[in-house]
């Protein structure tokens, strides 16, 4: 057989063999510095050597950046959380679509250009926003999406996207669920967004067979209140033992796995919530747009105190996520 495709070789002629060579050559090329010359995505060096290397990297998204809060208060958050994912030992590694490209890792000068215009991007909408040219803010999903791609495994974010609430009336559910059960990544999270029917977004989880990790505690989170969510599936005391469950549950061919840390100032904006997603369903907001809306008028009536939590477990659920990649980079 081998010597059969020597044969064959050796009858094509030296402008074919060339052809090939080169090609071999590109191919060889890509996989050392696979996505810093790729088209479609753009690594940075930094992150790219700490891949290589394989120390602890650390996606974020930029659907926060551009649509979780007043401009440019979304830029300062996104700073703010890759200053702690560094602070714990991690390399950040801001998603988002820039000039036709995923881009992993964007520097300050880019992540500015993350205005409220950019569009917003599940798993679905990176490769037409790419291929467009457009800017685009990548969701949970999103961002976990192209992190798989390169090979990251952690992630922070404020809530995971889940199931809304009156299901099926609407159909909402968040793509997050379904990029959660199928990459293999660690999100740090405040449980799920609380806009959510967070029992029902439980349930789906489980069927995912998507781990949920309470840090230190045995209910997940409620996002803005630390108390009264579902129980989780299992508890974990530190950062090293959330990373050893992670590198356990892939070993056994598991994918996402969701981790709760309960926010350092609990508020409780139950009813605030409830109105305001009673108006946005008047006001016909569907799909995508819930959420922005809701957020923007809870920062609003709170007098800013929603908008101040929701920033500091943002940037807190970004250094564990730091803290656990550096554990698991040590394992
Ligand atoms: N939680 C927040 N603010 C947000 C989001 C979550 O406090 O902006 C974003 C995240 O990017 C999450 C997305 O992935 O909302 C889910 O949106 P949807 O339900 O449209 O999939
Ligand atoms: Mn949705």
């Amino acid at each position: 057989m081998r010597l059969f495709a020597r044969c064959a070789r050796a009858e094509r002629s030296g402008a074919e063999r060339r052809g090939e060579e080169r090609r071999g050559e590109e191919r060889r090329g890509r996989t050392t510095t696979l996505h810093r010359v790729d088209h479609l995505i753009r690594v940075t060096d930094e992150v790219e050597a700490a891949l290589e290397d394989g120390r602890a990297v650390v996606a974020l998204e930029t659907t926060l950046v551009a649509h979780g809060f007043p401009a440019p208060t979304g830029i300062e958050v996104g700073l703010a959380s890759e200053a702690a994912v560094r602070d714990a030992g991690a390399v950040p590694a801001t998603i988002g679509v820039l000039d036709g490209r995923v881009v992993i890792g964007l520097t300050a000068a880019e992540l500015e250009r993350f205005s409220p215009d950019a569009r917003k991007l599940g798993p679905r909408d990176l490769a037409p926003c790419a291929v467009q040219d457009a800017i685009g803010a990548t969701t949970v999903g999103g961002t976990l999406a192209a992190a798989a791609a390169v090979g990251i495994r952690f992630m922070g974010t404020g809530g995971l996207g889940g199931v809304h609430r009156g299901f099926p009336t609407p159909p909402d559910v968040s793509a997050d669920l379904g990029v959660c059960a199928r990459v293999p990544a660690l999100i740090a999270s405040s449980g799920v967004k609380s806009l959510l029917d967070v029992p029902a977004t439980a349930e789906v989880l489980e069927t995912l067979s998507i781990p949920v990790l309470g840090y230190r505690v045995d209910t997940l989170p409620l996002f803005y209140a630390a108390e009264g969510g579902p129980r989780v599936s299992a508890r974990v005391e530190t950062t090293e033992e959330a990373a050893a469950v992670a590198d356990a549950h892939w070993r056994l061919g598991g994918n996402g796995i969701l981790v709760g840390r309960p926010p350092d100032e609990s508020l409780d904006v139950a009813a605030l919530t409830e109105e305001i997603l009673a108006e946005a369903n008047e006001r016909g907001i569907v799909g995508q747009e819930v959420t922005p809306f809701v957020l923007a008028a809870l920062h609003e009536r709170s007098g800013g105190e929603t908008r101040r939590v929701n920033r500091d477990l943002i940037v807190a659920n970004a250094g564990l996520a730091g803290e656990i990649a550096a554990a698991h980079a040590a394992l």
